[in-house]
């Protein structure tokens, strides 16, 4: 039987040794891969969070629980993939995480949701400046730019970022959408002009294949 509490105390106590087998073997019990990590490894990382808030953990540990994160969804990775694998292209995403943020973890979740629903995705990174959001769209022919952005200092590179693509010649050929803890509907498309604002991976997913109409 799936202990899928198991896989939220790993993820949260950082114990990456062990996720990879109890990811395993709740698939093998027939768990859910989208239940897996929404209710399980996404909750284990906000009580991370908090605990970080809270001072009782350090940058050290929240970095020890993102990497158990990220072995499990290793594990969960080619099954998603393999959902998306036979669908025919529905539209290009580039994405990456503003200036200044080197949160990968949401963006990859965001990445890995798109191309399970047959979207060709180009991931350019962490840290990523304006200018080469506008480069990369154009270069790969971009429908959707998407941009990540966990930290609230992020906010005036969010807004900088959607400037530039909306002052470039893709103003009218791209939609760009936004999405992040740090990042609220009112400041991105109210204030900074983005075209749509997604609070998860699934949304994401749904809000872009709104915009592409
Ligand atoms: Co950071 N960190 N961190 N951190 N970290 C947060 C974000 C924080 C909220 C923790 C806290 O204080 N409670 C806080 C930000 C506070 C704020 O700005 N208001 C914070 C801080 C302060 C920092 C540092 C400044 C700490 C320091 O150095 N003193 C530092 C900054 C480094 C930098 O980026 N320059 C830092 C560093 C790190 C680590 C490197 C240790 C590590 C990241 C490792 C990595 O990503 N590879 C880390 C982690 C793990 C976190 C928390 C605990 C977890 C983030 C995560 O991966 N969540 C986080 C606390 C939290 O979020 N509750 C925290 C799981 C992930 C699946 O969720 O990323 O939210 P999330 O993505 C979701 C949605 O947001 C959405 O869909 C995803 C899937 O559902 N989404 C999109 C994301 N992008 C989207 C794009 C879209 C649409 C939806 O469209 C394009």
């Amino acid at each position: 039987m799936a202990d899928l509490q198991a896989i939220k105390e790993a993820v949260s106590k950082g114990k990456r040794k062990d996720i990879a087998g109890l990811v395993q073997t709740a698939l093998d019990d027939g768990a859910d891969p989208n239940t897996i990590i929404n209710n399980y490894m996404i909750e284990a990382m906000k009580e991370v969070g908090a605990r970080f808030e809270a001072k009782k953990i350090f940058v050290p540990e929240m970095m020890i629980a993102a990497r158990t994160m990220q072995t499990g969804l290793d594990v969960i990775k080619p099954l998603l993939e393999a959902q998306g694998s036979q669908k025919e292209t529905v539209g290009t995403v580039v994405i990456g995480t503003v200036f200044g943020d080197l949160h990968d973890i949401g963006k990859n979740l965001v990445v890995l949701m798109l191309e399970s629903s047959g979207f060709e995705v180009f991931n350019i990174g962490e840290n990523v400046p304006p200018e080469k959001f506008v480069e990369k769209a154009k270069e790969h022919g971009a429908d959707i730019v998407g941009l990540s952005s966990l930290l609230t200092t992020g906010d005036p590179h969010l807004k900088a970022t959607i400037e530039a693509v909306k002052a470039s010649d893709l103003a009218d050929k791209v939609k760009v959408v936004c999405g992040g803890a740090a990042v609220t509907r009112k400041f991105a498309v109210d204030q900074c002009g983005a075209d749509g604002h997604a609070t998860d991976a699934v949304d994401a997913v749904k809000t872009i294949k709104q915009l592409m109409g």
